[in-house]
């Protein structure tokens, strides 16, 4: 009987070993605004990277895993492609082309409004010799479909896609079957991850993206292209309550007045936005304290792009 036992395990271990695993990166790249973020919270069921109807949102290469069949997906949320200026949009370019550099499929993301653009044709071009290359066009609820189907045959010129999708990261149509497609080039390899369906970012940072967001829902124009956000502490309390603190770094008095508004009203709405966000994302109890602390050199300094998972260039 012992006997018996010990080879039922053993053919189970060898079973165990010989099944394949699949496991790979997907970098979903594409114009700021195009919605890369809004797909990547619709596919993790989740708020992962935050979104805003401005440009130019999220900063950082933001990873999370998903789980499709067996098959595990990697995906990496990107900043935007534009056209740098600042020191900081360089290093989020950087970055954003970094990520194609390691993936193992590429989804350039559309905005369907705004048709091909310039910076759709650059990338296109950039990344026409790689394989796996897809293309979605997203945002298609807000357009007549007839207008698609001169965009889908101009793309079809432009590189050599595996598979061009129309979508909507928004309402949630047609993500299912890229996900299908995406999920069938993933190469043999062992998990990439432990983890199952979960974003990969460290906690300080998706607290401080989560207050981010915020900012750019509050503060109009273009002031939060310039704020930094930094979780500096985290504690918890006897109650589990946790409290965190937030620095908000600013470049000059003038915008350390708007984001404090009249009375601290704005910074109090802010807060309290991110607090509710917080709670519900991570289902705790929380206080948020924020200070904002004028800084006109944080785009200078390194440990801000470290923190972000960026790379600062000289
Ligand atoms: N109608 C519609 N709007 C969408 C869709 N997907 C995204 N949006 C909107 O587009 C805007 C930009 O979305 P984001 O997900 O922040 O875009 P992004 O590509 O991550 O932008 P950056 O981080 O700046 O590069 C938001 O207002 C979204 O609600 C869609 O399928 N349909
Ligand atoms: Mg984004």
């Amino acid at each position: 009987m012992q006997d018996f036992n010990s080879l039922l395990i053993l053919v189970w271990y060898c079973l165990r070993m010989t099944k394949k695993t699949y496991s790979g990166f997907v970098a979903i790249i594409g114009p700021t605004n195009a919605g890369k973020s809004t797909l990547l919270n619709q596919i993790m069921g989740r708020k992962v990277s935050i979104v805003s109807h401005k440009v130019q949102t999220t900063r950082t290469r933001l990873r999370a895993v998903k789980m499709v069949g067996d098959k595990q997906l990697v995906f990496v949320d990107t900043p935007g492609v534009f056209k740098p200026s600042r020191r900081l949009d360089r290093a989020m370019v950087a970055a954003a082309m970094d990520a194609v550099a390691d993936a193992d499929a590429v989804l350039l993301l559309v905005d369907a409004q705004k048709g091909l653009t310039e910076t759709i044709r650059t990338l296109a071009q950039k990344i026409a010799d790689r394989p796996n290359i897809f293309v979605a066009l997203n945002k298609v609820d807000a357009i007549p479909k007839l207008e698609l189907l001169p965009m889908v045959a101009e793309l079809n010129e432009m590189a050599p896609w595996r598979e061009i999708f129309m979508i909507s990261a928004l309402k949630n149509d047609g993500v299912e079957k890229m996900l299908t497609a995406l999920a069938d080039v993933m190469p043999e390899s062992p998990y990439l991850f432990d983890t199952v369906d979960a974003p990969d970012v460290p906690d300080e940072l998706y607290l401080s993206e989560l207050t981010r967001e915020k900012i750019y829902k509050y503060i109009h124009q273009e002031l939060p292209y310039h704020i930094n956000v930094v979780t500096e502490r985290v504690d918890v309390d006897a109650d589990g309550v946790l409290d965190i603190y937030q620095k908000i770094a600013v470049q000059n008095d003038a915008h350390k007045k708007i984001v404090v508004g009249r009375g601290g009203e704005q910074l109090k709405r802010i807060g309290t936005a991110a607090r509710h966000d917080i709670q519900d994302q991570w289902d705790v109890n929380a206080r948020l304290h924020l200070f904002v602390r004028v800084e006109p050199d944080w785009e200078e300094k390194a440990e801000n792009y470290i923190d972000q998972g960026l790379e600062f260039k000289k």
